[in-house]
């Protein structure tokens, strides 16, 4: 099932039938077992119209996201080891991401604070000082208090590869500033653990017209989604959960940066499509 945080409450999709209710998200979200928990929910609730629904949807879309903090996985994915090693060959930085691939202790990175995060059909900034920009399509975990992954969204972990790749100690400011991180559309909340072969795809267009596209499963991963949950959660405790961005398997060509208007499509089997437009800071 999926939920949808609105401006005018919250939509539950189930079995092609819509529900709308209110609910403090939070709390909604961070249950035991959330997918019986929704389920349980959905006999007291009433029924609105597919129409009624993507009306909704269309108009008050908000990202799914309550107070949670986001946090993000790095070089998971062989891909994203070759791309970091490229751009941070002349630093000297590049042997840091071989050792972080293969070694036991995953990359994690804090990554926002829920107030900069974009949802679906926002804006994404880019920043004004690089000169090489990218978006990272990726899984996105919500893992509850317990430390119990209870469901997903797609994510776009917007990145700055010049600032990254001049020092890797200027990872958090390649990695964390307004609108660099974008979640939704929805939280999708399955009976099961998402399937390994899932398929991840990213578009970007430009002017109308496509100027990128690729795709992967989430199998590539190199690492477990549980083992990087429970590696966050070792000496963090998260009264409302937290999001983790699993990190990227797809990276455009070194030649690719990306520019103001720019439209990035990442897709995700079973959870739905996360479309931003890019920008700079108003
Ligand atoms: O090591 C820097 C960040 C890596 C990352 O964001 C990714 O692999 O997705
Ligand atoms: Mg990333």
């Amino acid at each position: 099932m999926k939920i949808f945080k609105l401006t005018r409450g919250i939509i539950l999709q189930h079995r092609s039938s819509n529900y709308l209710f209110e609910y403090a998200w939070d709390s909604l979200i961070n249950q035991d077992n959330l997918y019986k928990a929704l389920s349980g929910m959905i006999e007291g609730l009433i029924a609105i119209s597919d129409e009624q629904a993507s009306d909704m949807i269309n108009n008050g879309l908000l990202p799914p996201i309550g107070s949670q903090e986001v946090w993000a996985a790095g070089v998971t994915y062989l891909r994203s080891r070759e791309a970091r090693m490229e751009e941070s060959a002349e630093s000297g930085a590049a042997d840091l991401y071989d050792k972080v691939y293969a070694a036991e202790r995953p990359e994690l990175f804090f990554k926002s604070m829920p107030h900069r995060v974009a949802g679906h059909r926002q804006r994404v900034y880019i920043r004004r000082d690089s000169a090489w920009n990218v978006p990272e399509p990726e899984l996105a975990l919500f893992i509850n208090s317990k430390g119990i992954i209870q469901g997903y969204t797609v994510a776009n972990d917007m990145s700055s590869r010049s600032i990254e790749g001049e020092n890797a100690l200027y990872l958090p400011q390649a990695k964390i500033y307004e609108r660099s991180a974008a979640l939704g559309p929805c939280l999708y909340v399955p009976e099961q653990p998402i399937p390994a072969e899932t398929a991840i795809r990213m578009s970007i267009d430009r002017d109308g017209a496509e100027v990128y596209r690729d795709e992967t499963s989430i199998a590539r991963m190199k690492r477990s989604l549980p083992e990087l949950a429970g590696y966050l959660y070792r000496e963090c405790d998260f009264e409302q959960g937290c999001f983790l961005m699993t990190g990227t398997c797809l990276v455009p060509p070194n030649d690719f940066t990306l520019q103001e208007k720019d439209v990035v499509h990442i897709t995700i089997d079973g959870i739905g499509q996360l479309v931003n437009t890019v920008s700079y800071k108003p």
